[in-house]
This record gives C-alpha cells, structure tokens and sequence, in this order.
C-alpha cells in the first residue's frame, strides 16, 4: 500500500508521461491481490478520463495477418505527425500458467526506440473477446500520460474478438488473401463492427489473389451496414512490412476521428461504453458474490442433482434456484 503522499507524485509522474510510472500504474491494475486493487482504485479515480481529443483504435483479426507489423508502421507515422502513441498488445496466455505464452510477440523493435511510443504487452487471461480484463483501464492510464492515441492489438484467437469494439473508438479489422475461408462463415458478424478494413500483405498491387480477396471484401462488406450512422466501412490495402498504404491509412483515421469528435459520436460512444462495462461488472460481480456464498453453493448443488435425475428442466431449476436466494435475504 502506498501512502497519499506516494501516490500524488506518481499520478503527477503519470501526467508528465513518464512511461516508467506508466508501466508500473498498468502492472499495479492488473494485479489480482486485494491490497492492490484499492491502490489501483484510488490511483484510476484521481486519473478520472477526461481526454475528449484522443482516438481509440482497436486492431484484430487472425494470427499472423500482420496486426504488429502494421502498428509498428502505423505508430512511426503518428510520431511523425507530432503526436505520442501507446500500444497495447494482447498476448494469448495460458490458463495454466497464467502467463503470456508468446512474450515475445510484440516485436515492435523501431517503435520501441521512439521516446514518443510506449508499448505494452499484456496477458489475455481467461478474459473472452481477445481484450484483458483491464485493457479499459490502461487505455485510461495512457490518455492520463498524455497519449494521443491508443493501439489496441487483440490476442487474434476467437471470434469474440469484436469485444475489443466495446472500448475503442474505431476497429480496424485486418485480413490477407486466402484467410477469407476461415472468415467466410461469419464474415457478415465481423463486418458489422469493422470500421476500417486492411488486406494486408499486398506486396504487390498486381497480385491476382489479392485484388480478388479485395473484390470479395467489398462485396461482403455490402451486406452488412456501418455501426455507425454516416460513416462508409474503409476497406484498404496495405503492405504493412514494406509500410505501403500507411499513409493513406492514416488520413482515414483522420477523417474518422475529426468527423467524429465534431458531431460528439466519439463521447456518447464512450459513455454508452462505459455504462455497459459498469452493467457487465454488476451482473458479473453480484453473480461471483452470491454464488461463492456456502448455503447458496449448496442449493445449486442439490438442484443438480435434481435436474440429472430428469425432474426439473434447467429454466425450472434456474428459477427456483433465483426463488431460492430472494428467500434468503429476505429472512436475514
Ligand atoms: N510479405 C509480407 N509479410 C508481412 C507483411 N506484414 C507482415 N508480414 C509478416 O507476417 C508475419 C506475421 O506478422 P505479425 O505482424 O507478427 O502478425 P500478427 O497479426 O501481429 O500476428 P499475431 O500477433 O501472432 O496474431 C511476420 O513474419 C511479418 O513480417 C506484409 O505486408 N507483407
Ligand atoms: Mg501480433
């Protein structure tokens, strides 16, 4: 636990955007013990955001499509234009060891020289959706620290990766020619929350493969409408490794973000994000309190029980057992 005084000079450390103070603010809200989540309480609530001019972008899609090699890219061209980057990369972790299996994915090397860049590996955990369970509250530290905009890269394993659309501003959905069979099936899911769409690993504009996977993506992207009233889905090709269409890229990033904070999209979005993120956390915390309660564990396992035995369906056993708690805290 630190002291007040402690903790006013790293939220002051933090406000200066010293990357140090950062990364030990990021470590501190995702840690699991107790005592160090009311320091990451107290830390967040005099960091409250308030950071109306900055972008959040959320970059997903399969292993291997390139989602680093073209926050690499993209991040030194934001340098480039005077502005400060934060990355925050998603490692797929282990549920047995908890930890990140693939530490050394992030391999950002140039972007990781720039005094303007802070790049940040996180574990997944068991969090669904390819987002850890406190990217909201990082991407919150960075704006503290004065970044301007913030890179989600998700872990790139499932199909709830749209999750990471629940706390950014604009998804960037990448893909390269021939993963389209995979995306098939749910293209029309994926394409719903995609702002922005890259086929990466264009190298060359000839390729016929390529420009065939483009036509099919515009095609697709036909069918499923814009979350966003006024804005056309972007679909672009890039060459992230040769940093081919970068430019471009960020001139629409650019366009989104300054229509967008214009007509207050961006913060009624984040309000209604934050909202849900406070409905999911209730839902998720009264359930976690309820159930680890004895007399309550007991009842669902002898409701169990019932339910094998055939003599109740699961909405009758989910029903009494809701009749069954109501009951309880009525008698204390
Ligand atoms: N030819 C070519 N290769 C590329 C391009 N962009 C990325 N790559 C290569 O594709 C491989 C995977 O790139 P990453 O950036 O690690 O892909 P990723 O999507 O971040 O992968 P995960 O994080 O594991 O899901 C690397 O070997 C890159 O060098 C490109 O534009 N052209
Ligand atoms: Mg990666």
């Amino acid at each position: 636990m630190v002291n007040q005084d402690e903790l006013n000079k790293w939220v002051s450390a933090i406000q200066k955007g010293d990357r140090i103070a950062l990364s030990k603010a990021i470590t501190l809200i995702e840690s699991l013990k107790p005592e160090d989540r009311n320091t990451a309480s107290l830390l967040l609530k005099k960091l409250v955001p308030n950071h109306s001019n900055t972008l959040r972008i959320g970059i997903t899609g399969p292993p291997g499509a390139g989602k680093s090699t073209l926050i690499e890219a993209l991040g030194l061209h934001i340098i480039q234009q005077g502005y400060r980057v934060a990355v925050l990369s998603i490692d797929p972790s282990s549920a047995i060891t908890k930890g990140s299996i693939l530490g050394d994915k992030t391999r950002m090397n140039k972007l990781s020289l720039e005094t303007k860049a802070f790049i940040r590996p996180s574990p997944a955990g068991e969090h669904l959706g390819g987002v850890a369970q406190r990217t909201r509250e990082s991407i919150w530290l960075c704006e503290a620290a004065g970044f301007d905009f913030i890179l989600v890269e998700t872990a790139g394993i499932g199909q709830s990766e749209y999750q990471v659309s629940t706390m950014t501003d604009l998804t960037i959905l990448m893909t390269i020619s021939g993963a389209g069979d995979e995306l098939q099936g749910i293209k029309k899911g994926i394409m719903e929350w995609a702002d922005i769409i890259v086929l990466n690993k264009v190298d060359d504009e000839k390729d016929l493969k390529a420009i065939a996977s483009y036509k099919d993506l515009v095609v697709a992207s036909h069918f499923a409408e814009s979350r966003i009233t006024g804005w056309d889905r972007k679909i672009l090709k890039t060459a992230a490794l040769h940093d081919k269409g970068i430019d471009l890229l960020f001139s629409e990033i650019e366009s989104f973000k300054s229509r967008f904070s214009e007509n207050q999209f961006i913060q009624s979005n984040r309000t209604h994000q934050l909202i849900s993120y406070y409905h999911d956390l209730l839902k998720i915390k009264l359930l976690d309190t309820l159930i680890s309660r004895p007399e309550i564990q007991k009842y669902i396992g002898e409701t169990e029980k019932n339910l094998l035995r055939l003599e109740i369906s699961p909405e009758e056993a989910a029903d009494i057992s809701i009749r069954f708690i109501f009951a309880l805290f009525n008698n204390q």
